[in-house]
């Protein structure tokens, strides 16, 4: 097979399917380093304070970091590990898994939605589905032959962290804890190893341009020592360095649309850079399909009443896949 990727290919100038017009291009010289991130130790033993801190980054920011998360580091090396040594692997091995069909619930991909864009990205990257695990780890790679243990592992651990602080942000709504779990519905879990290779021109392109998530809530491991995550904030970029031992928190489009509007899904991008390549874990949790996403009563008696109109999630993500990726806000079609 042709080989699609660009992990493990020399490039000594960017492809012009690469090159952004002048007006869409990153402008890195504008971006502001971040030194206030909201960093949210969940090991402190205040959970009131953690409850606040969390509600207050979700309502400015629309994502914050957390430290003492209680997923292991053992199984946050070893999956930083298993993903160097997937996209290392010889190309003709990843084109084995190359697909860009997004309904597929295991495929090798590159930049966003090659059938759809106009522009690529400069990001290879591989899409799982994780949960329930039983189902779904049969398909997964067997090279690294570590790589289905090692996942499943950090899989479960993420997992209820995420259910965790989908608890806290219940509370920090003033709702029950388990109230937003229960709209929910049994979750799904997706997983997007990306990798950044370096690029010959970064400033012409982006990894993943400008967009928000269209899941739940999105727990992102991002390599300490290459930074390239920017998020939105007050209309300019800002770049989030990496901390050690520390997961970076996105509200995803559902939660904006739960909290009624409350909350933001914060539209973020990953830029790329002329030295290093840069790999990120991103797990999403996602509705269930028939999750009805409707914001709950306490959260819609307001003046402005309910600020989406109600939908399932399938709709939502039927929709989002059908357009591009730094197309408006997708949470605009939905509302009332
Ligand atoms: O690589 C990153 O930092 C961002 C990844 C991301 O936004 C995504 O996978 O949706």
């Amino acid at each position: 097979m042709e080989p699609k990727v660009i992990s493990g290919i020399q490039f000594s100038s960017l492809p012009s399917s690469y090159i952004r017009p002048e007006s869409q291009r990153p402008k890195l010289s504008e971006v502001v380093e971040c030194d206030n991130v909201p960093i949210v130790d969940l090991g402190c033993g205040d959970r009131s304070l953690i409850i606040k801190q969390i509600g207050d980054a979700c309502r400015e920011y629309g994502f914050f970091q957390v430290t003492n998360h209680g997923v292991s580091k053992e199984v946050v090396d070893k999956i930083l590990g298993v993903a160097h040594e997937f996209f290392r692997l010889p190309v003709e091995e990843k084109m084995k898994l190359y697909s860009d069909d997004p309904s597929k619930t295991m495929r090798l991909s590159t930049s966003f939605n090659v059938k759809k864009e106009t522009v690529h990205n400069w990001r290879d990257y591989l899409r799982l589905h994780c949960y329930p695990l039983d189902k779904y780890v049969p398909e997964w790679p067997t090279n690294p032959s570590s790589f289905k243990d090692i996942v499943s592992s950090y899989c479960m651990e993420v997992r209820q962290l995420g259910f965790r602080l989908q608890e806290a942000i219940s509370e920090s709504l003033g709702l029950d804890k388990d109230s937003l779990k229960n709209v929910l519905g049994e979750q799904g879990q997706h997983m997007a190893m990306n990798y950044y290779p370096a690029c010959p021109e970064p400033e012409l392109t982006y990894g993943l341009p400008a967009h928000t998530d269209p899941n739940a809530l999105t727990i992102l491991l991002q390599d300490l020592q290459v930074a390239g995550l920017q998020v939105l904030k007050d209309g300019k970029w800002m770049a989030i360095k990496p901390q050690p031992d520390a997961f970076v928190i996105n509200i995803g489009d559902q939660l904006q649309a739960l909290s009624n509007g409350k909350y933001k899904s914060v539209w973020h991008r990953a830029v790329v850079n002329a030295d290093n390549a840069r790999l990120s874990v991103a797990s999403f949790l996602c509705p269930c399909d028939s999750a009805n996403i409707s914001a709950p009563k306490g959260l819609t008696s307001g003046e402005d009443g309910a600020v989406y109109r109600d939908f399932t999630y399938a709709e939502y993500y039927n929709k989002f896949w059908s357009r591009n990726l730094d197309q408006e806000h997708c949470l605009e079609l939905f509302k009332n």
